[in-house]
């Protein structure tokens, strides 16, 4: 892509209503705009970064065993009073009335939507495990949106339902979201603790929170230290086996959230516990029969019996996911984007167009680099140096090739690395290079 040809407005000053720093810098970028309060337009950036992302999500899913599919936004109200919601919800829930006075709402959630699908094909008990998810929009109505789209009204989630003919097979079903969880959020670069949680408006007994931590999280935490030293390697995970030992092991060390927490009770010596805040970019819920009972959900077990499925529900917070990145990455130039979600995998910048040894070289190697396949910037703006270096450390692209008059009088450029703040001078074919084995390297799962 040539910067001159795409859309990028950046902005110089320091958005006055960003509390957040993952806001002040998505509003820099010019990543995302406020419409209203609570919803956004995705620019192009933004969006190239959300759907990255949602990418990774789904394919951890899919692995996972869980099957794609698409629900609407709007829901009729009949399903909500079903299953008694629909009063319950209260404030968050937007409603609406079509042209025949009938009340429908933009969906804050699916459990009702799922089930529905489930009851109306579902029979018997053989076409079960069943895990059904999707990538969509949501609308809550929430007291005090912030945070730009942290805390969104409007906002992208992955959210799966998974089926199971008792309490049991319904374990199996968690424990594969929540490993494909820690899997997820490894590949976006983050760690990610699953924390004992309340259920809230979801409802059921067990639930866990996928909180990484971050100084402007919305809850207060509290975890073993040790939790710094966990991690889950892809090529541990079988899922046709037992899972359990893998959730038991990131179980077993302390970790919940505040409405959790009890100062008396908390297992931990002061000297390992760590207080800190945290943003919760995932939650996982088993509850039972506690939707497929009122509406009806059940299947033939093997003697013949009706039985009400046992469900659970899996949420991941995509768009939210976006500024959490943000978060847990960036120093005071901008934004570090791990490569798995980086808006483009290279730049080349050229720091002064119209100069022949700059635009050759520049083309040479933007051209090089797409040919092998990666998603690549140039850099043709007619900006100063200065604004260009900024702006590109600002948006945070992994890697870049800087293309200076000076530098070409000797047949140099410079090849940067965001994350690390690694510069060099070397040719141009060796940035070539360097940028394409930097790349080759990226982790994969
Ligand atoms: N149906 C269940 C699971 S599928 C559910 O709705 N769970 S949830 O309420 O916990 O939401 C799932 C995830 O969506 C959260 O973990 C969070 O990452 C994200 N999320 C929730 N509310 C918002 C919001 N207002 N703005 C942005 N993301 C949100």
């Amino acid at each position: 892509m040539r910067l001159s040809q795409y859309f990028i407005p950046t902005l110089r000053e320091t958005p006055k209503e960003a509390q957040i720093v993952s806001h002040r810098l998505m509003l820099r970028a010019g990543m995302i705009q406020q419409s209203s309060a609570g919803i956004y337009s995705w620019l192009p950036l933004g969006l190239k970064v959300m759907r990255k992302i949602e990418q990774i999500v789904r394919e951890e899913q899919n692995r996972a065993g869980a099957i794609e599919v698409l629900m609407p936004t709007i829901q009729p109200a009949e399903l909500w009073q079903e299953s008694g919601r629909y009063d319950d919800y209260g404030l968050e829930m937007l409603r609406i009335k079509d042209r025949h006075d009938r009340d429908m709402l933009f969906g804050p959630t699916n459990e009702e939507q799922i089930t529905d699908i489930f009851r109306s094909h579902v029979k018997s008990y053989r076409a079960l495990p069943l895990n059904l998810y999707h990538i969509q929009w949501k609308f809550r109505d929430e007291v005090r949106p912030r945070f730009g789209i942290m805390r969104g009204r409007e906002f992208l989630m992955k959210d799966a339902y998974s089926f199971a003919i008792d309490a049991e097979a319904a374990r199996i079903e968690y424990n594969k979201m929540f490993v494909s969880y820690l899997l997820t959020f490894k590949r976006l670069g983050l760690t990610a603790i699953p924390m004992e949680a309340d259920t809230g408006p979801i409802g059921g007994d067990m639930s866990h929170e996928f909180v990484i931590l971050a100084d402007t999280g919305e809850s207060e935490v509290y975890c073993h230290k040790d939790w710094m030293n966990y991690s889950l390697d892809a090529g541990e995970v079988d899922y046709n086996a037992d899972l359990q030992p893998i959730v038991d092991r990131f179980t077993e060390l302390y970790a919940v959230t505040d409405e959790k927490y009890d100062a008396a009770d908390c297992p931990v010596p002061a000297e390992k516990l760590m207080t800190t805040r945290g943003i919760e970019v995932g939650h996982i819920f088993y509850f039972g029969s506690k939707y497929s009972t009122p509406l009806g959900a059940s299947v033939a077990d093997e003697t013949g019996k009706q039985c009400d499925v046992h469900m659970g529900s899996y949420g991941i917070g995509v768009s939210r996911l976006v500024g959490g990145i943000i978060e847990a990455s960036h120093d005071d130039k901008g934004i570090i984007w791990p490569q798995s979600v980086a808006p483009f995998d290279a730049v080349v910048i050229n720091l002064k167009p119209g100069n022949a040894d700059c635009d050759k070289v520049s083309e040479q190697l933007y051209q090089q680099l797409l040919a092998a396949g990666h998603d690549v910037l140039l850099d043709d703006s007619t900006d100063s140096p200065g604004a260009k270096l900024n702006a590109m450390d600002l948006i945070g692209i992994p890697y870049q090739i800087v293309i200076g008059p000076r530098g070409m009088k000797d047949g140099i450029v410079e090849f940067k690395i965001r994350k690390t703040g690694a510069s060099q001078d070397m040719s141009p074919d060796a940035a070539g290079q360097a940028v394409l084995e930097h790349l080759a390297g990226q982790d994969t799962i």
